[in-house]
């Protein structure tokens, strides 16, 4: 091997070899010196680029360009313990361009974390810790789930906003037992990325201080140099957003990145933007600053290059002892948490009341009796008989559940009142009560479902958010973030059909319904009336593995008989709502406001001799999980004549409505006009469902 410096001479290109630099110049009485700053940045640039290679997919560029600062921010500022990642009062951090993703998978293994070198050996491959992009649940340290540029972003406002919420409920002075920052690492794609304009324009406003953000600023994406496609004064717009913005710090530089991390935290008005000038892929010589790096492995040859460039001597996956000594994290935090702790006693010592409370928030538990408080909401609901849109039922149900949930955190995006989301005792979030109940989301519908995501990360809060179903298309991608990190999320969609009317068909959802029942993870109820819409909801506060999306009307829907067998019923997601002895000839399935249609054609054919059962089915995936018994008994496999009817696209019914069955529905875009006259227009009364039926005779 030749020696440092002959490689510093040989180098073509701007030299990534220096010196120990005096921050971390090894203590007197050590036998290793630790290794530079760049070594140690260098450490991650190998394990990078090696992983990547190894894989012979994945992306070098971004982890490479942003070692330095991931460096930095990872020794000299975060607060974490990698022997307990779910400390509560530890940072968060977010890498939000999750492309970069062995940048994080490097962190976490040299910080010690439990993720071995074996692990970063079988970067993406089936069933590794590593996989493509950072999985919540999976990676021990990774706060959130990201890919879809953006996004991560999003959840680590939602994250800065339950820190200061938290901290503003709890804190007592000198006990600052909610006390920690967000940071989030993030790149040009995210900041494209629409989302991120949502989501910091709320964060400026709520002057979430703790909310630090370094910006891999390197003028590349996929498509080359980003200045053809992106070219807005980052400065300004968000200075404009009210944030604090350290620009054109150099992002190799680690005692220029340490600055400005600290005058980031020095200011606590406002989130920060540090933008980190960076080159992508920052040490290899020949693809370094080109976005050929970006998404492929540098090649074997390259690796070699920059190993020489960087002076990088060691094997692949082989990292020295003295780097390991230098990164590890795990005696300091360790004490960290220790000190919490012991501050956390203090404080329970001192206010048991506001301890008791906080441990019960952090827990997002159900108060004391709330079987016995929801369903007596539940038969109140069926005995008040009202006929109310199930927006309103759902505005009821909140009115009950809510003040026995403290966790719970509403807000809309800027549909508070039509989409029933507040409560009388919601109080609204803003700069100077952060810690309120009620979100003002404004017209941004995907930052509010990602920032609910953030919420339900960060723990302590039960987030939901409203709108119009027909814009849960806006928010889609946070609502399938949420299924797939499996979050206790209520994202609730109203103006569920063609009920809407004269708003026309741009308003009129049609195959929403449909396209939320298929995501993986996701629970869907559409419910008929006041009694079904208070079993959703405790179904969705109940839900601790997933999230719900509640679907209701605008319009008033008239309120459905049930004895109470039939209301404990509704829970199994589909129930007999109306029966005709035991041997039904044919089965009407309806959802929502068509169960009144449903319900309506089964009695008039009842009453000339036909045996006609209406099944409600208010969520499809609920009645799906029942045993196949349950299931067989609400709709016999021998009942063949089936009529499924649901304003909205038909064809994924018919894996209920079999062969010979049909279904009424929507299959094409909707129109204006009144409600009544539209639901008429295209077929939804009792007599078309009532003669559909008689045809399968
Ligand atoms: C929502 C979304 N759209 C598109 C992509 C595909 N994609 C992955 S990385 C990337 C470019 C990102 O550019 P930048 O953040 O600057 O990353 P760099 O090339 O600097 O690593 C794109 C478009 C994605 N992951 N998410
Ligand atoms: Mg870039």
């Amino acid at each position: 091997m030749p020696s440092r410096s002959e490689l510093a001479a040989c180098c073509l290109v701007d030299t990534m070899i220096d010196e120990p630099d005096p921050i971390t110049a090894s203590p007197l009485g050590q036998e290793t010196p630790l290794p530079s700053r760049r070594e140690l940045a260098n450490a991650i640039r190998a394990l990078s680029m090696d992983a990547v290679q190894r894989a012979e997919s994945g992306h070098p560029g971004a982890p490479m360009g942003m070692a330095d600062f991931g460096m930095v921010l990872w020794n000299d500022f975060l607060r974490h313990n990698p022997t307990n990642p779910k400390w509560f009062n530890r940072d968060r951090l977010i890498l939000s361009n999750g492309h970069g993703s062995m940048l994080l998978y490097s962190l976490l293994h040299l910080s010690g974390y439990d993720l071995t070198i074996e692990d970063l050996r079988n970067f993406r491959q089936l069933g590794s810790r590593t996989p493509g992009h950072p999985e919540y649940g999976l990676t021990p340290g990774v706060e959130t789930t990201t890919g879809p540029l953006g996004q991560g972003l999003a959840n680590g406002v939602g994250m800065a906003l339950a820190e200061r919420a938290l901290a503003t409920r709890f804190n007592r002075p000198r006990f600052p037992i909610v006390d920690h920052y967000t940071y989030v690492i993030l790149g040009d794609g995210c900041l494209m990325e629409g989302v991120s304009y949502e989501a910091c324009s709320l964060a400026g406003l709520w002057g979430l201080g703790k909310l630090i953000c370094l910006y891999d600023d390197n003028g590349i994406s996929i498509d080359g140099k980003v200045r053809g496609w992106f070219s807005e004064d980052m400065v300004q717009r968000f200075q404009s957003c009210g944030w604090q913005v350290i620009p054109n710090v150099d992002g190799h530089d680690p005692t220029a990145i340490h600055e400005a991390i600290a005058q980031a935290r020095a200011y606590s008005q406002s989130p920060t933007l540090i933008c980190c000038k960076t080159t992508i892929a920052r040490g290899s010589p020949n693809k370094g600053g080109s976005e050929k790096s970006h998404g492929a492995p540098l090649g074997a040859a390259e690796v070699a290059a920059t190993r020489e460039n960087i002076g990088w001597q060691h094997e692949p996956f082989v990292i020295p002892p003295e780097h390991y000594r230098a990164f590890d994290a795990r005696a300091k935090g360790a004490a960290w948490e220790a000190e919490w702790n012991t501050l956390f006693a203090r404080y329970r010592a001192e206010y048991p009341g506001p301890a008791a409370e906080f441990q019960r928030r952090l827990a997002c538990g159900f108060p004391p009796d709330w079987e016995e408080l929801a369903w007596n909401f539940i038969q109140a609901m069926q005995e008040r008989h009202e006929d109310l849109a199930t927006r309103a039922a759902s505005q009821r149900a909140l009115e009950t559940y809510g003040p026995y949930f403290p966790s719970l955190v509403g807000g809309s995006a800027d549909l508070t009142e039509s989409t029933g989301i507040p409560w009388v005792g919601c109080r609204p979030v803003d700069f100077e009560n952060p810690d309120g109940n009620l979100i003002y989301y404004g017209a941004r519908e995907f930052a509010m479902n990602a920032i609910m995501n953030g919420l339900a990360l960060h723990g302590g809060y039960v987030p939901f958010g409203g709108t119009f179903l027909m814009f849960s298309d806006y928010c889609r991608s946070a609502i399938r973030m949420s299924s797939l990190m499996k979050l206790r999320c209520v994202f609730i969609l109203t103006h569920d059909s063609i009920g809407v009317g004269g708003d026309g068909p741009t308003h009129q959802p049609i195959e929403h319904v449909a396209g939320l029942r298929i995501v993986p993870e996701l629970s869907v109820w559409r419910t008929c009336d006041t009694t079904e819409t208070a079993v959703a909801w405790k179904a969705a506060l109940e839900r601790l593995n997933g999230p719900t999306c509640l679907i209701f009307t605008r319009q008033k829907l008239p309120h459905q008989d049930r004895t109470p067998e039939q209301v404990r019923a509704i829970a199994r997601g589909g129930y007999v709502l109306l029966d005709c002895g035991d041997n039904p000839e044919a089965i009407i399935i309806a959802t929502g406001s068509e169960v009144q249609l449903a319900v309506a054609a089964a009695r008039q054919l009842n009453e000339q001799g036909r045996r006609v059962r209406v099944v409600s089915m208010p969520s499809v995936d609920v009645f799906d999980a029942q045993d196949a018994d349950y299931r067989e008994s609400v709709l016999p496999a021998a009942v063949t004549r089936r009529v499924v009817v649901e304003a909205a696209v038909t064809a994924p019914w018919y894996k209920y409505a079999g062969p010979q069955g049909v279904v009424i529905g929507i299959d094409h875009f909707g129109v204006s006009g009144p409600p009544e006259i539209i639901f008429q227009h295209f077929g939804f009364t009792a007599e078309r469902v009532a003669a559909t039926v008689l045809g399968l005779f």
